[in-house]
């Protein structure tokens, strides 16, 4: 069983802080660094605990994304490569929140037989650790090695600074048994998108796309991943930019791109009207943009224009795929495709994809819930407003595909059919699996608009963004303010939904909700209305309702 003075040991070193309560929120514990090498060493040991549990490799990355430098966080990544089950995160807590070592071992021993985990003679655990560029990592990397092997026999291997999609692709991929290193993450990417290029459709349209995108890298790791692989690109000529020379995340970065809307640090007026992403500090969220002619603002192409772009792409070659309607075709398979949005998205982009007759669901805010609602389609499309997101591929999909495609390119290949199997294969490759990717994700918005021959302009014209403001309210205990319908409605406390309806019907297109934040101690208002002074107005009016 526990090797307790083993871990005794261990776990004295690590003395939680005084005063300090930790939650796995969202998108894992996170918190200032200093306060966190107690949480990182437990949550090493629920990692080694899982690996053992599922008999799998589970990854550990230590990342406070796009918060403040001084910040720093861990999440789990799951066999799968998703996040870790939600039905751990309970224990995650109190395991966080232990008081000391005894109390600690006690609660190992008790979730240890509740779940009916046996240690003795388990195979070789193994967990996976990756962290960002914050100068913290060192240390908490150490840290979470310790909980690691506080568990005899488990072992812990270090990928590196690697950008938390990568982890999470690595992850999935040993226990697939695919090889996992980072130049194999990239040969796989490339090559997909090499294989999108070839397949473009002839004729002038994609000469108009220009070659050259400008990308913020927030200082933080992706940017400096994305140069590993500049030579590889074909056509696409990247100018790299806050590549970590600059303090990371500070007036640069997806989250402040998309919040503040102005230019990041090192864009300006010279770069008008150029192809521009945002990456945040841990390249799991894209965002697009444009430099206003003479001004530092921008306009946003945010996540909800990402997630347009690939509906439109893959709904057309789903539909080449399939052939002609009149019952002709030799298809027997009917790929479900659904597209998996949050209350954030905005309303315009809604309204725009279900008049493309897709269908579209909500879900509550937080990777983990768009995922599991994605995956329940042959192709299921993700996106946050905030740019996480990506597509995912059912196993029958893509195993028929597969067959499909063999069959296809010997009876009729290069036909149309044939080249759209290809590209929804090289899609399915190309696109992170585990977890919304920037690096992927930017690959393959590059391949649609050359595919298309758009512009960043013509696609920022998809559809016109309703107006919208976020605020946020200090409160009390925002764990009194719970909702339902995916986040769009509050039924406690009791009264406060009706004087949120009765405030957004003066508005015309009006639109609002509140919620609790998963990251912070706020409570978060979001409105939407025909022009900006009235979802200002509404949002303003609604804060007043919540203080
Ligand atoms: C986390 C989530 C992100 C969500 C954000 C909301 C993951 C990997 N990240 O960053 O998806 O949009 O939290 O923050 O799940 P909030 O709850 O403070 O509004
Ligand atoms: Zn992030």
């Amino acid at each position: 069983q526990l090797q307790q003075s083993a871990l005794l040991d261990a776990a004295s070193r690590f003395p939680i802080p005084a005063g300090s309560k930790f939650s796995y929120g969202t998108s894992g514990f996170r918190a200032d660094a200093s306060l966190l090498e107690s949480t990182v060493f437990r949550v090493g040991i629920l990692a080694a605990l899982r690996s053992i549990q599922t008999r799998s490799v589970i990854g550990l990355m230590i990342t406070a994304s796009h918060n403040h430098i001084s910040d720093n966080g861990v999440k789990l990544a799951d066999p799968s490569g998703g996040m870790l089950t939600q039905s751990w995160e309970p224990f995650a807590d109190t395991l966080a929140n232990a008081s000391d070592p005894h109390s600690l071992i006690q609660l190992l021993g008790d979730f240890i037989k509740k779940e009916n985990i046996i240690l003795e003679g388990a195979p070789a655990a193994e967990v996976l650790l990756g962290r960002d560029t914050r100068p913290s990592g060192e240390t908490l990397l150490e840290a979470a090695k310790q909980g690691i092997t506080s568990l005899m026999g488990t072992t812990a291997s270090d990928m590196g600074i690697v950008t938390t999609p990568q982890l999470h692709w690595m992850v999935r991929a040993k226990n697939k048994g695919i090889e996992a290193t980072e130049l194999n993450y990239y040969n796989q990417m490339l090559t997909s998108f090499r294989c999108l290029l070839d397949y473009i459709p002839k004729g002038d349209s994609s000469k108009n796309v220009s070659d050259k995108l400008i990308v913020d890298g927030a200082d933080g790791v992706g940017g400096e991943k994305l140069e590993n692989v500049k030579t590889r690109l074909g056509y696409l000529t990247i100018d790299v930019r806050n590549c970590g020379d600059g303090v990371l995340n500070e007036g640069v970065g997806a989250d402040y791109v998309q919040k503040e809307k102005m230019v990041p640090r090192n864009f300006g007026p010279a770069d008008a009207g150029m192809r521009c992403a945002s990456l945040d500090g841990d390249a799991d969220r894209l965002v697009y943009f444009y430099v206003i002619s003479n001004s530092n603002k921008i306009d946003l192409v945010d996540g909800d224009k990402i997630l347009s772009l690939f509906a439109l792409f893959l709904k057309e070659q789903l539909r080449v795929l399939n052939g002609p309607e009149d019952g002709k075709t030799n298809i027997s398979y009917k790929a479900s495709l659904g597209v998996v949005q949050t209350a954030y998205a905005n309303g315009a982009s809604t309204d725009y994809l279900k008049q493309m007759g897709l269908e579209v669901v909500m879900t509550p805010t937080g990777v983990k819930h768009l995922h599991e609602k994605a995956a329940e389609y042959d192709i299921g499309i993700y996106f946050e407003a905030n740019g996480h997101g990506t597509v995912l591929f059912s196993d029958a999909f893509l195993s028929w595909l597969e067959i499909t495609n063999q069959e296809l390119s010997s009876t009729s290949k290069d036909s149309d059919q044939h080249k759209a199997a290809l590209r929804l294969l090289a899609v399915s490759r190309l696109i992170n699996q585990a977890v919304g990717d920037a690096l992927s994700g930017l690959f393959l918005v590059e391949a649609i608009l050359k595919h298309m021959g758009w512009s960043i302009h013509k696609w920022n014209e998809l559809y016109q963004d309703l107006p919208s403001r976020q605020l946020k309210v200090k409160v009390v205990d925002r764990t009194a303010v719970i909702t339902e319908n995916a986040e769009t409605k509050v039924v406690s406390p009791a009264g406060i939904q009706e004087a949120i309806d009765a405030e957004t019907d003066k508005y015309p297109k009006g639109r609002c909700f509140i919620r609790p934040s998963g990251t912070e101690d706020v409570v978060r208002v979001y409105a939407e209305a025909s022009n900006q002074e009235a979802a200002d107005d509404l949002a303003k009016s609604v804060v007043r309702l919540v203080e």
